[in-house]
């Protein structure tokens, strides 16, 4: 639609306005204001009075309606006036409460922080000097530790002192025997034979009270310039039968050679000075004694009395 379309309309409707006003002989200045206005139009169209009380009282009414629902608005208005008060005076409390709160809420974690801090510090103070306990322990079971070292080197040292000991007291022993065995021929010298040796058809015999065995026995004579007792004659072999109750070492043995039995001079041995049924070799028996007046061999390791015989 053009500008110049647009015109003619608004020129065709002004003119068919003023039309309408002079066929109906209302002016433009009363068309259309309040009761004056329609008394006018009532006047022109000689409307009856009572079509106009009733159109008066219909208008009267429905002036009353619009000002009852004004006041009806303005009692609403006034209750959700009321209502959002008392609402925001309630919610300016529960802020208020809640800004309470929050500062309480603060204060105690910041107090509740001071304490975990605290508490934190302590543990640390409590490990620190728990540690330094657990290094002073480790500290002294080191020292311990060593001194118990020490003293088992010590002890260690002590069994190999009392190891050479017992080997000098052996040999102390060894020389303690060939010594009493010289004063004792100096002091009996007047004697055949050394004080407590027996003198039988010119040889000493001596019959010991302790035991030992056949090696340690054979040393013994040996260190009282003397030798085991060897049996050559039955005369020899009754005497000394005569003298001990008990079995005792002699200077008899097959170890050289098994069942060939000799004196350590290596003389052979009557067969008839054994016992009946001996030598046996029963277990491995490798050394003789006397026993019941004749001969048995035994393992040499019996520790048993033993008799010594030097010739005068
Ligand atoms: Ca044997
Ligand atoms: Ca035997």
């Amino acid at each position: 639609m053009t500008q110049e379309n647009i015109y003619g309309n608004i020129s065709t409707v002004q003119q068919q306005m003023q039309r309408i006003r002079q066929e109906s002989g209302f002016s433009a200045e009363t068309f259309g204001h309040g009761i004056s206005d329609r008394q006018a139009i009532y006047n022109k169209f000689d409307i009856d009075d009572e079509r106009r009380q009733n159109d008066t009282k219909g208008f009267i009414g429905s002036r009353c309606i619009v000002s009852a629902m004004l006041v009806l608005l303005a009692l609403m208005l006034a209750a959700v006036f009321s209502f959002t008060s008392v609402k925001y005076s309630e919610m300016s409390a529960t802020i208020q409460r809640l800004d309470m709160e929050v500062s309480l809420m603060r204060e105690n974690g910041s107090s509740q922080m001071r304490k975990v801090e605290s508490d934190i510090l302590q543990l640390k103070t409590e490990g620190s000097s728990q540690m330094r306990k657990v290094e002073s322990d480790i500290l002294q079971l080191k020292s311990e530790g060593f001194e118990v070292s020490l003293d088992v080197k010590k002890l260690e040292r002590n069994i190999s002192q009392l190891k050479d000991a017992d080997v000098q007291i052996w040999t102390d022993v060894q020389n303690l025997e060939k010594a009493f065995s010289s004063l004792r021929s100096q002091v009996c010298d007047i004697r055949s034979c050394p004080c407590d040796w027996k003198e039988f058809r010119g040889k000493c015999y001596y019959f010991s009270k302790g035991e030992r065995d056949w090696q340690k026995a054979k040393e013994f004579c040996y260190n009282q310039d003397a030798v085991l007792a060897m049996v050559k004659t039955q005369q020899e072999l009754n005497y000394i039968g005569s003298q001990v109750s008990t079995a005792h070492h002699l200077g008899l043995s097959d170890q050289e050679s098994e069942s060939n039995w000799k004196w350590l001079d290596e003389s052979s041995v009557a067969g008839s000075f054994w016992n009946p049924g001996e030598p046996n070799n029963a277990g491995e028996e490798d050394c003789g004694e006397i026993t019941a007046g004749k001969l048995n061999d035994i393992p040499c390791s019996i520790k048993q009395r033993w008799i010594c015989e030097k010739t005068l």
